[in-house]
């Protein structure tokens, strides 16, 4: 059955892979599935044809035959689940996988989004500079915490998983700050997803539909 995913018409980042239909690309070359994109405006995400796929009219979405699913974190669940290579095949280690990649996105991805948000759209507010090292440290924290887990391991818990792919998915959109180059076993474990072979199929394909948009601000 033909998988469809939808993204960005034209990213904001300009295809750095910083949008989140990245994480879905990178998720099904794991898994060695062919899928197509469908690219999508910002008007027509809030439009009724793409309301009835998100409902917070959003990318990325997933359409597999009858199924039509939003939300990354349930996307890439159900990849992983469907499909060998993302989750391992004892319960008890596969449980621990699912719970690295809701400990990335309930966890480590709030403080970061907040973040970006108050870089992105409070920077003219007077009141931001003085909020600003307030949400750098509520970015910090569980970073600090994520870096003393990992210490020297390669990934999270054994071998590769979806818990690392949405870990270093999350952590990524930090790069351009700073923030986690303090952490230096964290960098080192966002470049080594970085350096996978299915990362960078899942990255060149995002770029190939954004090269040349210049970069544009957007939460
Ligand atoms: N919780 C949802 C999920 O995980 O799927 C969040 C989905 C979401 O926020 N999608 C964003 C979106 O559609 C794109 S990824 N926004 C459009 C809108 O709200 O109108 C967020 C994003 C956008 C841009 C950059 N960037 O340019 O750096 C990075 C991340």
């Amino acid at each position: 059955m033909t998988i469809t995913i939808t993204a960005f018409e034209r990213s904001p980042d300009g295809g750095k892979g910083l949008a989140r239909d990245t994480r879905i690309r990178w998720a099904l070359e794991e898994v060695g599935q062919p899928y197509e994109v469908r690219l999508v405006s910002f008007r027509a995400m809030k439009e009724p044809g793409h309301l009835a796929l998100h409902p917070f009219g959003k990318i990325p979405t997933y359409e597999e035959g009858d199924l039509a699913l939003f939300e990354t974190g349930s996307i890439v669940l159900h990849i992983a689940q469907r499909h060998s290579g993302l989750l391992p095949d004892d319960p008890n280690a596969r449980a621990r996988a699912i719970t690295w990649m809701f400990a990335a996105l309930n966890t480590v991805e709030p403080p970061i989004l907040e973040f970006a948000n108050a870089k992105l759209l409070e920077a003219d507010k007077p009141w931001s500079k003085e909020r600003l090292p307030l949400v750098q440290e509520r970015v910090r924290t569980p970073l600090h915490q994520l870096s003393r887990r990992l210490g020297n391991a390669d990934w999270l818990d054994g071998a590769f998983s979806a818990g690392d792919l949405m870990m270093a998915s999350v952590l990524l959109r930090l790069r351009a700050s700073g923030i986690l180059d303090e952490y230096p076993n964290l960098a080192a474990y966002v470049a080594r997803g970085e350096a996978r072979p299915a990362y960078k199929r899942a990255f060149a394909a995002q770029l190939e539909v954004n090269a040349g948009s210049a970069p544009r601000p957007r939460g």
